[in-house]
């Protein structure tokens, strides 16, 4: 069991799913937040912090062994937001655990916008080539160099999860293939933390569904075996979600409509 485990983004959707489900993962769970998370619970520590803010981000890191980081900008953005949160934010987070008195390891909540320009007729593994669909996309592609290169130099060991879409049901035609359900979210978060050895691997966030365009087998030594499979919510997705036409970047592309979007301006 870890002694203190961070949780950043504890005031985001992800990071609020992992603050009820992960409460007896660690002695103490840290919840990272901008925003109001209201009372701490009976093993809880609240840091309210800036992540681009690098001297709150140490005092943050300081002393926990796991970090799932869930905090930062979660979709397209201008480049200025993109830039505080996902850029400086990541870099201010590796700093801190290069410079922390424990070594932690981290969950590292990457998504499928990094490889979102990717066909989805393409079946893609961890070996895949890289194609963010915008901004939001490199700045997880920088996070996952970033993970890298402070595993091979520092050894901090990172899950680099590309999270497919993480919501209580898929809500249309694209997420039958990338929906990841809250229960093997959780249950990824600990397999990541139960393994002796993790390294630093590459592995996609989707449940077990039929229709999903990703391969793990490369991260089977994980022993992660996703339960939830979206065909379950098909006839009611066929029955309110209109099916986009093969042209349309929704049925064209992984990302999605991110692939569609210009760059914003603030
Ligand atoms: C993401 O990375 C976003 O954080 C989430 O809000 C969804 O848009 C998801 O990708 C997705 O691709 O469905």
């Amino acid at each position: 069991m870890l002694n203190r485990l961070l949780i950043t983004g504890a005031d985001g959707n992800l990071g609020s799913v992992c603050r009820s489900r992960l409460q007896g993962f660690a002695t103490t769970i840290r919840l990272g937040a901008r925003e109001d998370v209201g009372p701490a619970g009976e093993n809880e520590e609240i840091v309210y912090c800036d992540l681009g803010d690098k001297d709150a981000v140490e005092a943050m890191v300081e002393g926990c062994d796991g970090i799932v980081h869930m905090g930062g900008q979660s979709i397209e953005a201008p480049w200025e937001t993109i830039k505080h949160s996902n850029i400086d934010g990541v870099f201010n987070l590796y700093e801190a655990a290069r410079k922390s008195s424990v070594t932690p390891r981290i969950f590292f909540a990457s998504s499928n916008h990094a490889i979102g320009f990717h066909e989805q007729t393409t079946r893609l593994d961890a070996n895949a080539q890289v194609r963010p669909d915008g901004l939001y996309g490199v700045s997880k592609v920088f996070g996952e160099a970033l993970a890298r290169l402070y595993f091979e130099k520092f050894e901090i060991e990172t899950a680099l999860v590309r999270i497919g879409s993480s919501f209580p049901e898929p809500k249309n035609h694209r997420m039958l293939a990338t929906w990841l359900s809250f229960d093997d979210l959780i249950s990824l978060i600990e397999s990541v933390f139960a393994i002796p050895r993790l390294g630093c691997p590459i592995i996609y966030g989707a449940s077990n569904n039929d229709a999903s365009w990703w391969d793990n087998r490369e991260t089977s030594f994980l022993g992660w075996k996703p339960k939830d499979n979206s065909e379950a919510f098909r006839a009611r997705i066929d029955a309110e979600c209109i099916q986009p036409s093969n042209h349309e970047v929704s049925a064209v592309y992984q990302g999605g409509e991110f692939c569609g979007q210009g760059i914003l301006e603030e």
